[in-house]
């Protein structure tokens, strides 16, 4: 099931059937232990209606109010071999290869509600960067007891050269306003995701496709209940939080984005994120 926050009201989309839900806190509304279970009870009280599905065509927003927003890094090889390859100049390239191998993972924090950006809505690359990719991330809503209770699409936007020239900077290159956007949805399900699940990024340039390309959840080296484990151990989050899980995807050296850029994130059961570029 699918559950998407409007301006008009929470949509509950299940086997088909739109419901709206009777619930005026979204952190309320997500932060429920077993949720998968607390929604299907919630539908048997509701009435299904189509009407529903143009609140979701157009007035959704970022599935997100009172979490924070945390991420993995390093979890692809084909993001470490990225981040080696624009730090080598610095020296930093080492410290990718080892935290790729190390017991504990890289998690960083990403954004706060205010910077993160919905379905529609433009993401930003840094006026003060050259080099700027998105990155496609299976993103996790983990509950305030610690349970994933969902799944989203996420995009974590990023300046490869700023945060290339020298590893500290990580946070500059990272968290900025509208460096994050989130939805369409949050997927729950009573089941694991499948490790074919596949993550897909595309990138258009007026109107042309300019970048394309697919992974699998099964290319991640950690598990999500590892990452969750280390991000949980010395935090509490009184609303749940969102974590995205890292890049298996990022666009060749020569590729930066450039405004009006629009980019397509589309995972397997959760939908399609779509996001225009813009700085300003
Ligand atoms: O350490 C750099 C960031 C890594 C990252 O965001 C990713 O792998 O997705
Ligand atoms: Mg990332």
């Amino acid at each position: 099931m699918k559950l998407y926050k409007t301006s008009k009201g929470f949509v509950i989309e299940t086997e088909g059937q739109y419901y709206l839900s009777k619930h005026t806190d979204w952190d309320q509304f997500i932060n429920r232990e077993n949720l998968f279970f607390e929604i299907q009870r919630e539908v048997q009280g509701l009435a299904s209606d189509f009407e529903y599905i143009n609140l979701v065509k157009n007035f959704v927003e970022a599935p997100i109010k009172g979490q924070e927003v945390w991420a993995s890094g390093v979890t692809y090889l084909r993001s470490k071999k990225a981040r080696m390859e624009e730090s080598k100049d610095s020296g930093g390239g080492d410290f990718y290869d080892r935290v790729y191998d190390a017991d504990r993972p890289e998690i960083f924090f990403k954004a706060t509600a205010g910077r993160v950006v919905g379905p529609g809505e433009k993401i930003r690359i840094r006026r003060d960067s050259k080099w700027n990719v998105p990155e496609p991330e299976m993103t996790l809503f983990i509950n305030s007891k610690g349970q994933i209770s969902g799944y989203t699409v996420g995009n974590d936007v990023s300046s490869r050269d700023i945060e290339g020239e020298n590893p500290l900077y990580l946070p500059q290159a990272k968290s900025y306003d509208k460096s994050a956007a989130l939805g369409p949805c949050i997927y729950v399900t009573d089941e694991p995701l499948s490790p074919e699940t596949n993550i897909k990024l595309e990138i258009f340039r007026n109107g042309k496709g300019v970048f394309s390309q697919t992974t699998q959840l099964n290319q991640m080296k950690r598990t999500f209940n590892d990452l969750v484990k280390y991000l949980y151990a010395e935090c509490t989050f009184e609303n749940g939080s969102f974590l995205m899980t890292g890049t298996g995807i990022i666009p060749e050296d020569s590729f930066t984005l450039q405004v009006g850029d629009l980019v397509e994130i589309t995972i397997d059961q959760i939908g399609k994120l779509s996001n225009t570029v813009e700085t300003k």
